[in-house]
């Protein structure tokens, strides 16, 4: 596990994780359609809801057509100097498809300075750490909603874990327990972690103190809770306000740091959090709500 001074040498510039969000930027690469759970609250349209805004369908970009994109974002004297992390976030689930694994390695030849980032559910994280330690990955986000299964089979619809399909209290067993696993031993490795939640008010309140000791423990880095978007499964929710959300930060930002900029980007989104731009023809001209 990386020391405090490491880890703050870790962060520098990365928008999410403390570095000065005001200055230094990221750009979504939108190369992962395929999903392998069901989250309540996803409609599965659009983006994910794990680092995006769900509402915006982006455009599809594959392996190819993502590098010319970045090579294009990099060569604007208004937006390439302020990126910093290039981000691969959905629209689906990055791990359950090969095309970011193929991303990364193309940015990371072109451009080997950009710090490589990624967000996902967790589910294959034990099994892809390593390739993505090798990668060079830098920083993983990991969505953990809840810590006991009961409480995940109200918020997760199924999971499908090697060809089988899962529901219920045994989906969400093995989904939580691959994303503790998988947190372990990117934290081992010395990878900078964070850890969305989604507040999800009604169901996962309790658990949320429950995420923080144990990713703290394991060797998260930063916590971002999350308001739910309510739609799908769980549109009846009503989502947590500004307040509310505040407090429950504050009530674990004891336990580990908080990370209070997120604007639930979208799975293209470019430039500095919550002023997103356009560049060429890339699906990013909607804005981040903030
Ligand atoms: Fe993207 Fe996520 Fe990396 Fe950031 S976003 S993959 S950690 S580079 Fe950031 Fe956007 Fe919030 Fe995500 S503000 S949704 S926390
Ligand atoms: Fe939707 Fe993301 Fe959940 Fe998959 S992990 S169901 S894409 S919110």
């Amino acid at each position: 596990m990386a020391s405090a001074c490491d880890m703050k040498n870790r962060i520098q510039g990365h928008p999410c994780f403390g570095g000065n969000h005001h200055k230094n930027g990221r750009m979504h690469l939108a190369v992962a359609p395929q999903c392998n759970i069901k989250c309540g609250y996803c409609t599965r349209k659009h983006d994910c809801a794990n680092e995006s805004r769900p509402g915006v369908t982006s455009r599809l970009l594959t392996p190819q057509e993502a590098i010319v994109k970045v090579r294009e974002v990099m060569a604007s004297p208004v937006v390439g100097p302020i990126i910093k992390v290039i981000g691969i976030a959905g629209p689906g689930d990055p791990l359950a498809n090969e095309q970011t694994f193929e991303t990364f390695e193309l940015v990371k030849k072109d451009f080997p300075h950009l710090m490589l980032c990624m967000s996902t559910n967790g589910l294959l994280l034990p099994e892809s750490i390593d390739r993505l330690y090798e990668m060079g990955l830098h920083s993983l986000t990991v969505t953990i909603n809840a810590v006991d299964p009961e409480v995940g089979a109200q918020i997760y619809r199924h999971v499908i874990y090697h060809g089988h399909h899962y529901t219920g209290v045994e989906g969400a067993q093995i989904l939580i327990a691959n994303q503790f696993e998988g947190l372990k031993r990117a934290a081992e490795l010395g990878l900078t972690i964070k850890v969305n939640t989604v507040l999800v008010p009604g169901v996962n309140d309790d658990q949320v103190p429950l995420i923080a000791e144990r990713v703290k423990k394991l060797g998260a880095f930063v916590m971002n809770i999350m308001p739910l978007i309510p739609q799908a499964e769980l549109a009846h929710i009503e989502a947590p306000d500004e307040q509310r959300l505040a407090e429950v930060r504050k009530a674990n930002e004891a336990i580990i740091g908080q990370f209070s900029h997120c604007k639930q980007c979208r799975a293209d989104a470019i430039g500095l959090i919550g002023q997103d731009v356009t560049v060429g023809e890339s699906a990013c001209a909607v804005p981040t709500q903030g």
